[in-house]
């Protein structure tokens, strides 16, 4: 059906009769799109039963990968790549009258993540199929995903986001395959043939309905599934309130739960890890023993790897299954438990650090609390014999401490490996923030420094970046990232450093008209594109690089003989819609970018812009069309950050801290490839031990700091009073808990460097090669290769 460009045209024109019941000429591009989508399912559907009977025939082992978010983005042209008829569809439908990217717009974004770790596990799906690896996905089918972003007035309103209104063509309904999952109820205990049963009576079930969707590999036959859940009511002949019931039933699956460091006591999303992690159980295990029989040997041939702790109940649901239903001894359960289970850790900021309340935790899930009251029995017992009268230490590491439930403390006891994302931050969590456990276990701490789908964020999201690099070192790169490094030949090609320019100015093109479309300001092409595109946090420094862009603007006020390499500052951020000092910062920016915009005396030489609704299929737009990527949060806080590797690979020049994953960027490129500034790791945490830092000091001593600080309460932005006193106070009267003010000055001393390198451009073409050349390492092909072979032990 996509063999030949007539065959394709042909089988297309006969199924957008039969799938819309149209005929062609009064056909939509709606139905177009559907049309293409079902055919690339089908297509799909034949490789995807062979890759299922192969697993089941060879019997290797299989890697499940759980995670509460995936931010899968658009899949139709991602999927058109992988299966190498991109070309095929594309011109058939243009002898159609057809455009492919006109297409492309009627698939919503999947946005079923917050940011880095629900991207991370997206394009770790795409790497394992791509690898040939046995790794599947298992998700929730939230109805809703990540909130739309909607800017009015400066200030951040959500709207909850639709992408299943028209339905979702690559998934696939297994209504056959559902299964249980009981809450609240109460769990008895009774002798039966010498052993003690438990028996989880009275419990409220919801059914979990499975809906699978091909992960389709690049260049390769393998197709993996991504199991997403769905929360629907079981079938109860008599419920005593059945509307009720079935509202909060299908609630566990209705919305995504923001990243809300700041929001406390959810009921509903612990119920939604028990409902990821019990459907997924029972499915793996289901066929585990279609294979295998006996789950004696469960750790030999399957790995369950939780992303982050938000799948932590893996381990108690796991010793339930084996204790209660298959009768093994705790001993063995935990042993068989421990081998199975892997964890990887996204941050040391305490705050974000799960814990729940023994209140919410218990009633909800009885036997499973049972489970992890003695797992935290047996583990504090042997800590007691190891460290004897060490209340202390024991204290510190308990699981269960304070009438709280410590998730990543009991990922870490019942896992076999524990990963941080960047070099930095595992030593981090070996060295500081779970330092006691690494005395305890020190062979199950790992690194595996995150990566990147270098086939989303260079091969689709850049094509002509793409064309140029294929043409000059041919077409294995994309199977094999680290032949990039083979550009580097041609730093000295003054042709080829001119065409990657070339390159870049388009990109900037295209991004300029979507800048114009959506906001109205028409930006300068020639300018420097700096941006700042994640989530929004505090210790992110958004901030930071406000004060440098109000700075900018009172130099260029003030002082008639200031001059300045010209700027389009670009944010993209979502903040929590708890986080109140995130959309404080929101506002800050836009009633920034409103004054500068507008003010005539700046004109082209800066420009701000706020891009609503920051998201994959917008991020694709923007990570190609950068010169500048801002990498700027207080050193120790960014695990590993992956936006650094998708600008890296798309030829922007870092400017950044020295935190997570820009280290290692550091280290590849060289210290004269990217710009690094401000406090390292070592010096704030010193500062946090040791105190000795006075923000007001710098307040009182860089007249530019107090300038700007104080242009955010005196009336300086008309018409918002008070607006912005919650900023100026945790800078001052918190004392600047990130060091914003501290790194003021290093920072702006770089980007004074940035502009002047800048002017020349070969040089700057030069470093932006040297990014794209060693940005090899972070295809997440490599980090999948690693996490196969050091922790998952697949082939
Ligand atoms: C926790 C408790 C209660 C409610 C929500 C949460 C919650 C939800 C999501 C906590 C954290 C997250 C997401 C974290 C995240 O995205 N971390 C990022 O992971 C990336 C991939 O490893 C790293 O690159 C980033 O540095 C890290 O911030």
């Amino acid at each position: 059906m996509f063999s030949s460009k007539n065959g394709f045209k042909k089988t297309f024109l006969k199924r957008v009769e039969m799938v819309c019941g149209t005929s062609f000429a009064e056909s939509t591009e709606r139905d177009h799109f559907q049309t293409l989508g079902n055919m690339i399912r089908e297509y799909v559907s034949n490789d995807w039963i062979k890759t299922n009977e192969h697993y089941r025939e060879t019997k290797g082992k299989q890697v499940y990968y759980l995670s509460i978010e995936y931010l899968l983005g658009k899949l139709l042209r991602q999927n058109l790549i992988n299966l190498g008829i991109e070309n095929v569809v594309q011109e058939g439908l243009g002898e159609l009258g057809i455009d492919l990217s006109e297409l492309e717009e009627f698939e919503a974004d999947a946005g079923l993540g917050n940011g880095g770790l629900g991207r991370l596990a997206a394009c770790f799906l795409d790497s394992l199929a791509s690898l040939n690896l046995p790794g599947h996905g298992y998700g929730i089918r939230y109805k809703h995903g990540l909130f739309e972003q909607k800017i009015v007035d400066g200030y951040q309103v959500e709207l909850p986001e639709q992408w299943l209104r028209s339905g979702n063509v690559w998934e696939i309904r297994k209504a056959d395959l559902a299964v249980k999952i009981p809450f609240w109820g109460k769990v008895e205990a009774k002798m039966e043939n010498g052993r003690l049963q438990f028996q989880h009576l009275n419990a409220e079930t919801i059914t979990a309905v499975p809906h699978d969707m091909p992960v389709v590999g690049y260049n390769t036959d393998t197709v993996n599934t991504l199991r997403l859940w769905n929360a629907e009511p079981s079938q109860f002949p008599i419920h005593h309130d059945i509307l009720r019931y079935k509202r909060e039933t299908e609630s566990v699956s209705e919305f995504l739960y923001p990243d809300d460091t700041h929001d406390e006591g959810k009921i509903l999303r612990l119920k939604q890890q028990y409902f990821l992690v019990s459907a997924s159980l029972q499915s793996i295990i289901k066929s585990y023993r279609q294979q295998h029989g006996n789950l004696a040997q469960l750790h030999e041939y399957v790995c369950i790897h939780i992303n982050d702790t938000h799948p932590v109940l893996a381990i108690p649901e796991l010793m339930r299954i084996l204790i209660d239903e298959e009768s093994f001894e705790w001993d063995e359960a935990w042993n068989i438990t421990k081998n199975t289970i892997s964890y990887t850790n996204h941050t040391t900021l305490t705050e974000a650090l799960e814990k729940w309340p023994l209140r919410i935790f218990r009633p909800l899930l009885p036997r499973i609390y049972m489970i992890v009251e003695e797992i935290n029995e047996r583990f504090c017992k042997e800590l007691w014999e190891r460290y004897p009268g060490d209340w202390d230490r024991i204290a510190k590491v308990a699981i269960i401490a304070d009438d709280q439930v410590k998730m990543a403390h009991l990922a870490i006891v019942g896992s076999f490996s524990v990963n941080g994302v960047a070099k930095l931050h595992t030593e981090i969590l070996k060295n500081r923030e779970m330092s006691q456990f690494y005395q305890l276990f020190p062979e199950k701490f790992n690194n595996k420094t995150n990566g990147i789908a270098h086939r989303r964020w260079l091969l689709k999201a850049n094509p002509k970046l793409s064309g140029l690099i294929s043409e000059t070192i041919g077409t294995n790169w994309t199977q094999a990232p680290n032949e990039l490094v083979r550009l580097s030949e041609y730093e000295n090609n003054t042709s080829f450093l001119e065409r990657l320019a070339k390159i870049k100015k388009d990109n900037k093109e295209r991004l300029a008209d979507v800048i114009h479309e959506k906001t109205g300001v028409a930006v300068d092409t020639n300018s420097i594109f700096d941006v700042q595109v994640k989530r929004l946090h505090a210790y992110k420094r958004q901030l930071l690089n406000v004060l440098h862009i109000m700075y900018l603007y009172n130099q260029i006020k003030e002082d008639s003989s200031f001059s300045m390499v010209p700027r389009v500052f670009i944010f993209g951020a979502k903040a929590s819609p708890g986080y109140y000092y995130a959309k404080k910062i929101i506002k800050l920016i836009n009633t920034v970018a409103e004054k500068v915009n507008h003010d005539p005396k700046v004109g082209d030489r800066m420009k701000v812009i706020f891009m609503e609704n920051y998201r994959v299929s917008l991020a694709e737009k923007i990570f190609p069309a950068a010169d500048v990527s801002e990498q700027i949060s207080t050193a120790s806080k960014e695990a590993s950050g992956t936006g650094n590797m998708k600008f890296m690979i798309n030829g922007a020049l870092t400017v950044g801290t020295l935190d997570g994953a820009n280290i290692e960027i550091r280290e590849l490129v060289g210290d004269s490839n990217i710009f690094t500034f401000g406090l390292t790791a070592d010096e704030v945490l010193h500062h946090y031990q040791h105190g000795g830092y006075q923000s007001l000091e710098y307040y009182h001593h860089d007249w530019r700091i107090r300038q700007a600080v104080d242009q955010l309460v005196n009336g300086f932005f008309p018409g918002v009073y008070n607006e912005f006193e919650p900023i100026f106070d945790s800078l001052l009267e918190e004392n600047d808990q990130y060091f914003v003010l501290k790194d003021f000055a290093s920072y702006v001393d770089i980007q004074k460097v940035i502009g002047n390198t800048f002017m020349d451009p070969i040089k700057w073409q030069k470093m932006s090669l040297a990014n794209i050349a060693n940005a090899g390492y972070f295809s997440s092909d490599r980090t999948i290769q690693e996490y196969a072979d050091d922790i998952w032990g697949i082939k």
